[in-house]
């Protein structure tokens, strides 16, 4: 049965080359009563490099997808306690919520089991047993898959910067840490100068250049630690995990000094733009450090704009 397929895997060479494919982000839960096609599937991940939860019944699998939150889930067709379609039909909407890829592994792969297995959910109908070199590619080319919805979900098409759901969620985020540990970290606001007049006296798109290349140089400046965002309209944010005010300072005013040197051309006529900036480091709750953020930013516009305020 399955196991034969193990010799497989250890035969060949191309495999050893393509094994290395998955990474340790990449989690599988298997929800399956068969020990042994357990532990090969185990065994193989693992050796792709992919971290493995393991659930016997359908329950068990229900309650590890919730609590450890898998980004693959391979479910059997048949378990103890229910079958993989009911499994499905306690996971299937959260699992598209997140993106996870969803397959149901089958011995009998009949036209009946593929469609239901597909209306209830399943991303992906696998027979049982499994070739081993088609499931090695198949699991990389998903994984793939996977990885680019996940990041044009939280990033901003026409900057590349973060969107602003995904700074909801790092802001977030970072407080929760704060909370636990005694990392601080700051949140910059960036809002351009006279916007309004770029579009107006260049046109629309001369405006999408202007934060097409804010967003560049937004993303070449920040270390790989930092995160760079688009808060609205013409509006941008960075979160600066580790930074003090001071730090931010200092780092903003780098990402002003390339900013302001780039020339847009735009028909005979040449521009060059201004930011002003607000900045606030997280001490208690996100609704203060953003409105504190927002005062400062405010006062950088009152005084005179191109600056920044802390
Ligand atoms: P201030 O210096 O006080 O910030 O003035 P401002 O003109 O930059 O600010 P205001 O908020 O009045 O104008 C923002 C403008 O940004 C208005 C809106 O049409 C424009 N805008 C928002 N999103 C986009 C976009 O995606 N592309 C372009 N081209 N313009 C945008
Ligand atoms: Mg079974
Ligand atoms: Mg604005
Ligand atoms: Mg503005």
């Amino acid at each position: 049965r399955i196991i034969e397929n193990v010799d497989v895997l250890k035969d060949s060479d191309s495999l050893d080359m393509s094994i290395n494919h998955l990474d340790d982000e990449t989690t599988v839960l298997i929800i399956d009563d068969n020990l042994e096609f357990v532990s090969y599937i185990k065994e193989l991940l693992e050796k792709m490099g992919a971290q493995v939860i393991i659930a016997l019944n359908g329950k068990r699998g229900t309650e590890k997808f919730y609590s450890l939150r898998p980004n693959f889930v391979l479910i059997d067709l048949y378990l103890p306690d229910m079958t993989g379609f009911e499994v499905l039909d306690r996971i299937a909407e959260t699992a598209r919520a997140r993106h996870v890829i969803v397959a149901i592994i089958g011995v009998e792969a009949s036209r009946v089991n593929k469609i239901t297995a597909y209306e209830r959910g399943a991303m992906d109908f696998l027979t049982k047993p499994l070739d081993t070199e088609v499931f090695i590619s198949y699991l990389f080319n998903r994984n793939e898959m996977r990885k680019i919805i996940g990041k044009s979900v939280v990033t901003d098409g026409l900057t590349g910067v973060g969107n602003r759901r995904y700074f909801d969620e790092k802001v977030n985020y970072f407080a929760e840490l704060s909370t636990r540990s005694s990392d601080g970290f700051s949140l910059i606001m960036l809002d351009i100068d006279h916007f309004k007049k770029i579009n107006d006296l260049y046109g629309h798109p001369a405006g999408d250049d202007v934060l097409r290349k804010l967003g560049e140089v937004m993303m070449e400046e920040k270390r790989e630690t930092d995160h760079a965002f688009r808060y609205g309209g013409e509006e941008f944010a960075f979160l600066l995990p580790g930074a003090t005010v001071e730090e931010s300072v200092v780092f903003i005013d780098r990402v002003r000094t390339r900013f302001n040197a780039v020339v847009f051309q735009q028909g005979d006529y040449q521009f060059s733009v201004t930011f002003s900036v607000g900045i606030a480091s997280y001490k208690d709750g996100v609704e203060k450090l953003i409105s504190s953020a927002d005062q400062a930013l405010y006062e950088a516009k009152r005084s005179g704009r191109d600056r920044t305020v802390v």
